[in-house]
């Protein structure tokens, strides 16, 4: 299986940093691959090296961002119907609306694990009625899918308006009231689904650990949660992973850099390296993580 990393920096209509960060975590993606390359010692990396494709969509003229989302939906398609396990390295977390577009009426076999701070359904009277990165579920491509929060601090919406939207959603307090429940919750949830697509907004993490990205919340998860997470929802039925709101202006150091490209890696050698059980955690990587 390949593995395609595509690169969509778009930034409109929410937060503009984050068409660096998106840049950024492409260039980070190629310099892995190029470092793993040069590396003569053999080492885990070669269970996924020669698996992985990166690709760009620029956003420079003003043609790029005419019809962004029908291109955005072409490039998706593409990878998903080649088979291809797919990062979606968005610029604001509305860069990922073309994914909701494009698994739009797949509700029997696709659900979207969103990890977000913000349930992205605004509608209050200061919120724009215009599409923004803040209310874009309102505006994706009818009948939407299957769509799992985890992590939301979210304290004004209501379950009504909620319900409409989001198949389930489990609060950053909920998780930590009672992780193994959430997590058994979530496990639940996703067998029901032959696919899992993992969506991040950067946002989900606590800003004492994820500082570069623009609308942080307090009383957010640590960076582990996503192993946990992965493991409940099951390595095997992960098609892909979107990262967005990556802000590098805010960066501390590398400190959020590094947790995303950490991530990255260990999503690949749980994908490609060969687990002797297939527990979740051996399936997710996590057995392997011990040596
Ligand atoms: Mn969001």
């Amino acid at each position: 299986m390949i593995t395609r990393a595509i690169c969509f920096p778009f930034d409109l209509f929410g937060n503009p940093g984050a068409k660096a960060g998106a840049e950024l975590l492409g260039d980070a993606i190629k310099e892995l691959l190029a470092d793993n390359r040069r590396e003569t010692v053999p080492t885990r990396a070669r269970a996924y090296s020669n698996k992985v494709r990166v690709g760009e969509h620029g956003f420079t003229t003003l043609d790029d961002y005419r019809d962004w989302r029908a291109a955005g939906r072409t490039l998706i398609r593409k990878s998903l119907d080649a088979g291809e396990f797919l990062f979606w390295i968005a610029g604001n977390h509305l860069g990922a609306l073309p994914l909701y577009d494009e698994l739009a009426g797949t509700r029997d076999d696709m659900i979207i694990v969103q990890l977000d701070a913000h349930l992205d359904i605004y509608n209050l009277s200061d919120c724009t009625t215009d599409l923004s990165h803040g209310n874009f579920l309102l505006h994706a491509a009818n009948p939407i899918p299957r769509v799992v929060n985890v992590g939301h601090r979210e304290l004004l919406l209501r379950p009504d308006h909620i319900a409409k939207y989001y198949d389930a959603t489990i609060s950053a307090v909920e998780f930590n009231r009672d992780e193994s429940a959430a997590l058994t919750r979530l496990s639940d949830l996703c067998s029901s689904a032959e696919r899992v697509f993992l969506d991040l907004d950067c946002d989900f993490f606590d800003p004492a650990y994820f500082p570069a990205t623009a609308q942080g919340r307090p009383f957010g998860l640590a960076p582990l949660a996503i192993p946990k997470l992965l493991a409940a929802i099951g390595m095997q039925r992960l098609a892909g992973f979107a990262i967005s709101e990556f802000d590098p202006a805010r960066e501390a150091g590398d400190r959020c850099l590094e947790t995303l490209m950490w991530l990255i890696e260990w999503v690949l050698l749980a994908k490609y390296e060969k687990t002797v059980s297939h527990s979740p955690l051996a399936s997710a990587g996590l057995a392997d993580c011990t040596d």
